[in-house]
């Protein structure tokens, strides 16, 4: 039988046109030693702070699960193993910075002013627990990537404006998928708009792993198509997410447009509590991933500069525990709202339609009462 040849592609008539390339920053490596010189931001108490945060943000998580498990909350997504991008986030946005979040942002939440209680009532279900934080801040966003139209339109707005402030979006690996993600990074990119895309690439979105997400090498690649800067950086090092954003800031400033920095991360809990990881990822995966964690890596280097010992770390666990314990019980004290105000934040103008289904809920709640 006669072996089928390929054919060389023809290659005639090419000329290189454009070359592109991509950095990654990185400070700490895995073992917590600096990979070059420390930033100048980055001083003894910047560190601590930083560390302090994050273990802060991990209680907080604990606790936040262990409530939706007893049934005192509803469903509920961890950030286990993602404390140094919320809280490089929480530390990096200035207060009257625009911050549009997705749902995995409790650290930066919590530096942005939330109230923790405010966070579990949200959780709750509650809607009133939006509420605190900056009035600018946009809300938590659930529909994937829809938030990042928004942050477009605000970074549009500061524009116009002639504000100095940034728009800063986060958003999932998988929401870099979607259709909103690409329109936003255009229009970005055309306007030369003040915003800030962190994306924070977990490996997942809940079961789908990250290389049959995209078929691109990174995502950080993305910003090109748009003509916006894009960068990749450890964001399991805090500092190193840090640096970007300050980055990004200066290049806002200098009227030079958007960012996109792709932050290298690992969800090392179940996509939310409804969620059962065991069952699409191996134990072995995690293992492996618990060694990069980014609380270890930051603690070891701490500790190399005599910043952290072993006394202030139990002194500080158990004031995590006390802070998260209090805002629980302010959570569980307050009286749930009445049903219907689950209409309540949906309309400027109550539409008449709508009537009927209060009707019908007000019918509901009658019988309920009357079984
Ligand atoms: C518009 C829309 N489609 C589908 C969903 C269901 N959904 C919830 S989370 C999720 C995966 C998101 O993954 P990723 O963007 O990587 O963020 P991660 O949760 O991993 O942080 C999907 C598809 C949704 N919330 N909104």
């Amino acid at each position: 039988m006669k072996a089928i040849t390929q054919a060389p592609i023809e290659a005639q008539g090419h000329q290189p046109l454009m070359a592109f390339s991509l950095e990654k920053i990185q400070f700490l490596d895995t073992d917590g030693n600096w990979l070059c010189e420390r930033p100048s931001f980055a001083s003894d108490q910047w560190l601590v702070q930083a560390y302090k945060h994050m273990v802060l943000n991990r209680v907080f998580d604990s606790k936040a699960i262990a409530l939706q498990r007893t049934g005192q909350m509803g469903t509920y997504p961890s950030s286990l193993g993602q404390e140094a991008f919320g809280t490089a986030i929480g530390m990096a946005l200035q207060k009257d910075d625009v911050f549009v979040p997705y749902y995995r942002d409790h650290g930066a939440h919590l530096l942005r002013g939330h109230k923790m209680s405010d966070l579990l009532l949200y959780w709750g279900g509650d809607e009133r627990g939006s509420a605190s934080g900056p009035q600018q801040d946009f809300p938590i966003c659930v529909p994937i990537a829809t938030q990042i139209t928004h942050a477009a339109g605000a970074a549009a707005a500061l524009k116009i404006k002639g504000q100095d402030q940034i728009a800063l979006v986060t958003i999932g690996d998988g929401g870099t998928s979607k259709g909103d993600f690409f329109e936003s990074l255009n229009v970005a990119g055309a306007w030369q708009l003040p915003l800030v895309v962190v994306v924070n690439n977990n490996q997942y979105a809940i079961s789908v792993p990250r290389e049959i997400q995209c078929g691109a090498p990174t995502l950080a690649q993305k910003a090109i198509g748009a003509g916006i800067h894009g960068v990749q950086v450890d964001g399991n090092d805090v500092v190193a997410v840090y640096q970007a954003i300050l980055e990004a800031r200066q290049r806002a400033h200098l009227h030079k447009g958007a960012t996109l920095i792709e932050a290298m991360t690992y969800r090392l809990g179940d996509h939310t509590t409804a969620d059962d990881a065991s069952r699409y990822r191996s134990n072995e995966e995690v293992k492996q991933a618990w060694l990069n964690e980014p609380i270890k890596r930051l603690q070891t280097a701490l500790h190399q500069l005599n910043l952290w010992s072993a006394e202030q770390e139990q002194a500080w666990q158990q004031q995590c525990g006390e802070q998260v314990d209090q805002a629980v019980q302010t959570y569980l004290n307050i009286k749930p709202d009445s049903a219907e105000s689950m209409f309540d934040y949906l309309y400027q103008d109550w539409p008449e339609v709508m009537n009927e289904q209060l009707d019908l809920l007000a019918d509901k709640l009658a019988r309920q009462q009357h079984k």
